[in-house]
């Protein structure tokens, strides 16, 4: 492997465009300031023995207040597109009724320091942040949520729809409804059965509904990102092959079957068992969820190995209330990040090329997040020489490039993350930034991978003004 500002860098297409991205709770910290109101985020942060140490959202890295910073780094970065979320309970505290205006206002400032830099704001209207009041009534698991969402879609893209020309309606929804409501290692943290499926199919129905009203307000192109698993058999005895067939419809299926092919995966009775009742299903949703949309995020970090498992999982700790009978097993001879996540590049590109294979239609693609947590000490000097971050984007975007020859169609590829950030139940010790924070002094400092990805991009933009004036 080589270190930073090596001539190893992939060339990619002239006119791919490059970003990075956050999350509002995240990086915004001021959790009870501008009118906010709790999500279940705050909740769950608060419970003991949910978050590593204890550690919450309620300062994060200060981006409310220091985002004119934060946006000067990405113009020094020399990005084309910044993702950020908006947060619902900042619009609109308790997640129905009249906005919060000091919400919208600090939104309305973002994107105007984002476009003042010459840069494009990417929304993403939902990244896991639910009003807690909307929690109380039953959140993902009833279907009013959905309109609830609608409703504040609509209220975004009347502000924000004449300067946000891309939107983002969920992140990772797979995570909203299994981790959080399956596996209990996300907010709201329960070990659920039926009311999980129920949360998946009312997102499901969230993002089509959302679709609608931005739409309707002509806000410009819409999307969502999904975090489809490369999974892969342990062995190669039917058993396991069949393992990792019940964990692709948990996976990808789920979200992918009704919003590309207007129909729920045909395996779902093998794989939910008795839980696949469809109680929650109304007859015209497919419609409403499967609607065209203009681009398509996935979000990729790392492959998945698996094998068959027995049903129900003997440590009660790791027990999840899907049962689908499959176990998680570790990927020999191969770096891992801090996340203990494997590097294995190359399953980037066969996930891309599998998608495109499998789903044939699909809406261009943005990369709406790849990157790795790294140990990242500083040296004397309070610099970071992150050089296998360097390495895993390098290769990554090589992987990349790969599925571009191979015919995928790839548009966009944003950094996960701007800013070392929040990283859910872990706490702050999963550091992903290309900019270190100092979490006490909340100052900022790049690392050497943020160099290496500006003068990246500095011949990325040299090679796109070369082939426009060809
Ligand atoms: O930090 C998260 C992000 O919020 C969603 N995608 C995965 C990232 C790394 O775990």
């Amino acid at each position: 492997m080589s270190g930073p500002y090596s001539q190893a860098d992939p060339v990619l297409p002239a006119e791919l465009l490059f970003g990075t991205a956050t999350a509002a709770y995240q990086v915004e910290g001021a959790v009870g300031e501008g009118g906010r109101g709790p999500s279940i985020w705050d909740t769950y942060c608060r419970t003991p023995g949910r978050v590593a140490r204890g550690e919450s959202g309620d300062v994060a890295c200060d981006h409310y207040h220091r985002y004119g910073e934060d946006v000067a780094l990405l113009a020094e970065l020399g990005v084309d597109l910044y993702r950020f979320s908006v947060s619902w309970p900042r619009v609109q505290p308790t997640g129905s009724g009249r906005p919060n205006p000091e919400g919208l206002a600090f939104y309305d400032r973002l994107v105007d320091t984002i476009l003042g830099a010459g840069i494009e704001p990417v929304l993403t209207l939902y990244h896991w942040d639910l009003p807690q009041a909307l929690e109380d009534e039953g959140g993902w698991r009833v279907r009013d949520t959905a309109h609830r969402f609608a409703e504040y879609t609509a209220i975004v893209a009347e502000r924000l729809g004449d300067r946000v020309n891309r939107w983002i309606t969920l992140n990772e929804p797979f995570c909203s409804a299994f981790v959080g409501h399956a596996i209990g290692r996300h907010a709201p943290g329960t070990k659920e059965g039926a009311p999980a499926l129920a949360a998946a199919h009312h997102l499901l129905l969230a993002h089509g509904m959302a679709v609608g009203e931005l739409r309707a307000a002509a806000a410009g192109e819409v999307g969502i990102t999904l975090n489809p698993d490369h999974l892969v058999p342990a062995t190669d005895s039917a058993a396991d092959h069949a393992a990792v067939e019940r964990a692709r419809t948990l996976h990808n299926r789920t979200w992918f079957d009704p919003i590309f092919t207007g129909a729920y995966p045909d395996n779902e009775k093998e794989v939910w068992g008795a839980l696949a009742d469809g109680a929650h299903r109304v007859e015209g949703d497919l419609e409403t969820i499967g609607q065209p949309l203009d681009f398509l995020g996935i979000n990729f970090y790392r492959p998945i190995m698996l094998r068959d498992a027995p049903h129900v999982e003997p440590d009660p700790t790791r027990r999840t209330a899907v049962d689908i009978g499959v176990e998680q097993v570790p990927y020999e001879g191969v770096r891992h990040t801090t996340m203990g996540w494997p590097v294995v590049p190359e399953s980037f590109t066969d996930l891309l090329v599998d998608l495109d294979r499998g789903y044939p239609g699909l809406p261009p693609i943005l990369i709406t997040e790849n990157g790795s947590a790294e140990p990242d000490a500083p040296d004397d000097t309070g610099r970071v020489h992150d050089t296998d971050r360097v390495d895993y984007l390098r290769d990554h975007l090589a992987a990349l490039g790969r599925a571009i020859e191979a015919g995928v169609d790839v548009r966009g590829y944003f950094v996960w993350s701007l800013l070392d950030n929040f990283e859910w139940a872990y706490g702050y010790d999963r550091r992903f930034g290309l900019v270190r924070v100092d979490y006490d002094l909340l100052e900022r400092h790049p690392k050497d991978s943020f160099h290496w990805y500006r003068d990246y991009l500095t011949a990325h933009r040299a090679a796109r003004v070369k082939a426009d004036g060809a």
